[in-house]
């Protein structure tokens, strides 16, 4: 029963004029024909068909905030993991179904022409796709915002296995173009770099001058956001760098054709690839350039809208302009910002620092030591000399009056609280450099935050209470249910209003059915039906047989030690071993499928992805067990693939050790499209047991308390490795050449790691993570349980929606409300 009110975008023609706006693309813009198009040629009429309300949309945004002078939020982020666009924006604009049928007329289907599209993956995981979300909520609010990042040419490498090993292979989404976005030259900015610093006086009064050694150009290229229904249409805007000029003519001129090159090959080199380190900085001379490139050119963007409405009078500038950093990677746009109101626009030291830290904001999301940022000194003197003397005035103004006046003459507090950490090799820590110069921090979920305030910085959250928030995660329910689980959001919308993708607190309707037999088995077939297509795509991808009947049991994200697959591995051998001890060992049968990307350069997460493979081998083709048990890693793990696996999952993963995971956002997607939570009480799974109810997620291990107490009690992992005759038994399986026939050895790293030192505590949680799955087990064959347990799953989740989150940003951080875009 829709509502007279829906939000549900309505289709804006027919049939036949969307059959024919493809027809007409493909002819002029593709030039080709109907009997000879490839289905990429296809997709590309599609795409251009639909850009013609897109870009109508940008303009039509762009105007009304204009006009209004509204107040606009920035969303820098090195990383937006977008995934495909093209489902996202034809259901967005309710087109989704005219599409559907005007490609069935024409002989083709609309599935397989969007599977032709490359996945835009610029980001690394979480990070990255949650600001990819943040910027369809926005649009979908109508709050004027601009997400900032970089146009890489190569996103996240393409992954794959060869004899159970990670490869990594450039990944090329814009080989041959992208059709979604829009390069824009009249805007490009000119960033500085090197050199040297001036000081200049000008009757008497010192002013700076800062002498580049090197300048690029920063060119945008626009990608248009859709909101949902499809009236605002914000813009991502990516910065590609160049050369300032194409060539030195001068050397070119004196014969040296291939160094004129030279320069130009360097500069672009800036924008080419993006670092695949999650969790560990990179360090690297490039990766700071990069984070300075497109924090000085969307610093330069902004301040050019501003200047064309207000001229040079910069009184409203911070009225008008809030800044999000997205982590600290964006953090020096905060001594750029400072160095253009002081240095350019002639601004006091005072006025200027008022203004910056009443313009940004910064996220934390993670606070593993090993990941907070920091850069050395000498490193940032020879890129940004300029920004260096700045951040050492912002430091010393910090300590000198703020810390010394709460802290009178304590110097242990003020080397904590420095920007520059002392030592053989000073460094500049970025965590900090952002949270001074912010009026607000927030983390990602409320255990996180609190972690944030207690653990991270105790002693600033004294010096500014209310200063640290929490703004809990987020995921778009429009690609994360809607777009990807058609089949479930049909039957939804057959129960309750067809606005829920706007307003996700409408699928608390569905408790009601819950214990409804109707529903619950129309819910289960649908599962089923996901499960079915699901088996095929493994088919396809691995070669592997499985059974939609046994239950998926699914652990997507990054490889890393602290998210522990590893504890998944220990298991699946505990359960192998049990079933070739006993072939009659009762249980449902039970398909482990992974899915994730290690950074290149992480040893013992790649050892850890071998280690699955290597297992899975061995479990697969053993025909003792009787397809009881199967495992499958997928290659290649990315957003498209997430959004077919989901849909398909029975369990969710999420099994981090407690107090390291700062909320995940997969565990979001997993709980709302029905998979019951497998985890512990860390990030946001502590939320979704909140929301959905204890008795309907199953919880295991310890919590933060119990490793603090444990920590400090001290751990030895052999006493645990000792004291389990299962856990004993796997974990010297690794050691022998079983899984590795003719090779042994090749898995003793990974049992090493654990026996020895163990740094995320994985044995310490293993017999209640095999209690845990115990209860998953006994759960499954209740289906009616279990069929209540997931819907109650679904309709509980509308905490997780992102536009949740980002009215929260709106309200509390951004301090901003919508404007909604002109009408046609
Ligand atoms: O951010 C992730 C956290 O681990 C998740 O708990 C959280 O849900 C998510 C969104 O808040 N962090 C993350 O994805 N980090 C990175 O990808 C990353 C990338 C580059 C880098 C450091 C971290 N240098």
């Amino acid at each position: 029963m829709p509502s007279k009110t829906s939000a549900a975008p309505k289709p804006q023609l027919t049939v036949k004029q969307f059959q024919d706006s493809v027809v007409k693309h493909l002819r002029s813009t593709l030039g080709t024909y109907e009997e000879k198009a490839s289905k990429q040629a296809w997709n590309q009429a599609v795409s251009a068909a639909i850009n013609e309300f897109v870009f109508d949309g940008v303009s039509r945004t762009r105007k009304t905030h204009a006009a209004k002078d509204a107040r606009a939020v920035h969303y820098l982020s090195l990383e937006f993991l977008m995934g495909r666009l093209m489902s996202n924006n034809l259901h967005n604009l309710g087109l989704y179904d005219i599409a559907d049928q005007a490609m069935a007329k024409l002989g083709l289907n609309l599935a397989d022409i969007l599977e032709e599209e490359s996945d835009m993956a610029l980001g690394n995981g979480g990070l990255g796709r949650l600001a990819a979300c943040f910027i369809d909520s926005m649009a979908t609010l109508n709050l004027p915002a601009v997400g900032y990042g970089i146009h890489y040419e190569h996103g996240l490498f393409r992954q794959e296995f060869f004899k159970g090993r990670q490869v990594e292979r450039p990944d090329e989404w814009r080989e041959f173009g992208s059709a979604w976005e829009i390069c824009r030259p009249e805007s490009q900015q000119t960033v500085k770099l090197y050199g040297y610093v001036e000081t200049v006086y000008d009757n008497g009064a010192a002013r700076k001058v800062w002498h580049p050694g090197r300048t690029l150009r920063a060119i945008p290229w626009d990608i248009p956001i859709v909101g949902y229904g499809g009236r605002n249409v914000n813009v991502l805007r990516l910065w590609e760098s160049r050369a300032d000029k194409f060539f030195d003519w001068d050397v070119f001129n004196s014969g040296g054709y291939v160094d004129a090159y030279a320069e130009s090959v360097q500069a672009e080199t800036v924008s080419k690839v993006l670092y695949p380190n999650d969790e560990t900085p990179a360090g690297k001379e490039l990766r700071l350039v990069q984070q300075y490139f497109f924090s000085a050119a969307s610093i330069a963007d902004v301040m050019r809208r501003y200047k064309a409405a207000h001229g040079d009078d910069l009184t409203k500038f911070a009225d008008l302009n809030a800044m999000q950093l997205n982590d600290t990677h964006p953090a020096i746009a905060i001594p750029e910002l400072m160095r253009v109101l002081v240095d350019e626009e002639g601004l006091s030291w005072d006025k200027a620092w008022a203004m910056t830290r009443q313009t940004f904001a910064y996220t934390n999301h993670t606070l593993l030591p090993e990941a907070l940022e920091k850069w050395p000194l000498k490193l940032i003197e020879k890129v940004l000399p300029r920004h260096l003397e700045i951040i050492f005035e912002i430091n010393a103004r910090f300590l000198n009056d703020e810390v010394e006046n709460k802290w009178p003459g304590n110097d242990g507090v003020k080397r904590k609280l420095s920007i520059i950490e002392e030592g053989s090799d000073q460094m500049i820590r970025m965590g900090h450099l952002s949270a001074i110069g912010s009026h607000t921090v927030n983390g990602v979920a409320q255990i996180h935050s609190e972690l944030v305030k207690k653990d991270l910085f105790p002693e600033l959250n004294e010096l500014w209470p209310g200063k640290f928030v929490n703004v809990t995660n987020g995921i778009t329910p429009r690609r994360w249910m809607k777009a990807c689980n058609p089949r479930l959001s049909t039957l939804i919308e057959k129960h309750i209003d067809d606005d829920w993708p706007r307003y996700l607190d409408k699928l608390e309707g569905l408790k009601k059915f819950a214990d409804d037999a109707e529903f619950q088995k129309e819910y289960m077939a649908i599962k089923h039906a996901n499960k079915e297509d699901m088996v095929k795509v493994i088919k396809e991808l691995t070669d592997i047989d499985v059974s939609a009947d046994a239950i998926f049991d699914v652990q997507i994200k990054r490889l890393h030690e602290y998210k522990r697959q590893h504890l998944n591995l220990l298991h699946i051998m505990a359960l192998y071993r049990r079933l070739l001890i006993d072939p009659n060992y009762d249980m449902h049968p039970r398909v482990f499928i992974f899915g994730a990307k290690a950074a290149p350069g992480y040893k013992m997460a790649k050892d850890i992805i071998f280690a699955i493979n290597k297992v899975a081998e061995k479990v697969n083709n053993d025909p003792r067990i009787k397809d009881k048990l199967k495992v499958v890693f997928l290659p290649n793990y990315r957003v498209s693939l997430a959004e077919k696996l989901i849909p398909a999952a029975d369990v969710s993963e999420q099994i981090s050790l407690a107090g390291k995971e700062a909320s995940g956002t997969g565990n979001m997607k997993l709980a709302l499209n029905g998979a019951i939570t497998l985890g512990t009480m860390d990030g946001a799974n502590i939320e979704i047991a909140e929301e959905a109810g204890r008795e309907n997620v199953v919880i295991f291990g310890m919590e933060v308390d119990d490793v603090v107490a444990l920590q400090e009690k001290g751990y030895n992992p052999g006493d645990y490795y000792r004291g389990n005759d299962e856990l004993k038994a796997v974990l010297d399986w690794l050691e022998g050449d079983f899984f590795t026939p003719g090779e042994p050895g090749l898995l003793a790293e990974v049992k090493r790691n654990l026996v020895e030192q163990d740094p995320f505590m994985v044995l310490p949680d293993f017999e209640s993570y095999c209690e845990a799955h115990q209860k998953i087990d006994s759960l499954y064959r209740d289906q009616k349980a279990w069929a209540r347990a997931a819907i109650i799953n679904t309709a509980s989740l509308a905490k997780f929606n992102s536009d949740r989150s980002i009215a929260d940003y709106a309200d509390y951080i951004w301090h901003m409300k919508g404007v909604p875009a002109a009408a046609k």
